[in-house]
C-alpha cells in the first residue's frame, strides 16, 4: 500500500467546543502522521476558494460562514492508504449516518457543522495542501 498525504481541516464547530486535541489523538490513533500544521482563521475569498467545487450548490453561502466563523486547524497527514483512511475515520458527511467510531459521530452536531474535512482523492489532496501549505511548512 502507498504512503500518500491528505489534507485535514478541524473546522470552526469543533474549535469552538475545544475539541482539537480529542480529533487529534484520533487522527493519530490510527496511525496517520502529521506533516505541517497551523491555526488560522480563513477570510471569505479563501473560503470561497477552497469550496468552489460546491459553488453552485444551495447551501454553498451557509457553508462559507460557516468556514469563516472562526479559526479552523489545517494540517497535512501522511500515512499508508492516509485519504481513504482519513475518509473512513471522519464518518458519513451527516453525521446522524456516521458510524459508531468515527470523528463525525463523536464530535459531528449536523449535515453542516460536522467537525472535520477531509480529502476525496489523490488530486484534490494535492490541491488542498498546496492550498493552504508552502513546502517549507511541510516537514521530511
Ligand atoms: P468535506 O469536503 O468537508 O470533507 O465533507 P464531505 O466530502 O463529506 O462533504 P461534501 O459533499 O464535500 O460537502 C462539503 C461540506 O459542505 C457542508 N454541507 N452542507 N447543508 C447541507 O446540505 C450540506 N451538505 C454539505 C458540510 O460541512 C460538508 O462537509
Ligand atoms: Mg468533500
Amino acid at each position: 500500500m502507498a504512503i500518500e498525504q491528505t489534507f485535514s481541516i478541524i473546522k470552526p464547530d469543533a474549535v469552538e467546543r475545544n475539541l482539537i486535541g480529542d480529533i487529534l489523538k484520533m487522527i493519530t490513533d490510527s496511525g496517520l502522521r502529521i506533516k505541517g500544521m497551523k491555526m488560522i482563521h480563513m477570510d471569505r475569498a479563501k473560503a470561497e476558494g477552497f469550496y468552489a467545487v460546491h459553488r453552485e450548490r444551495p447551501f454553498f453561502g451557509e457553508l462559507v460562514d460557516y468556514m469563516i466563523s472562526g479559526p479552523v486547524v489545517v494540517s497535512c497527514l501522511e500515512g499508508e492508504n492516509a485519504i481513504e483512511k482519513y475518509r473512513a475515520l471522519m464518518g458519513a458527511t451527516n453525521p446522524a449516518d456516521a458510524a459508531p467510531g468515527t470523528i463525525r459521530a463523536a464530535f459531528g452536531q449536523n449535515i453542516q457543522n460536522n467537525a472535520c474535512h477531509g480529502s476525496d482523492g489523490p488530486d484534490t489532496a494535492r490541491t488542498e495542501v498546496a492550498y493552504f501549505f508552502d513546502k517549507e511548512e511541510l516537514v521530511g
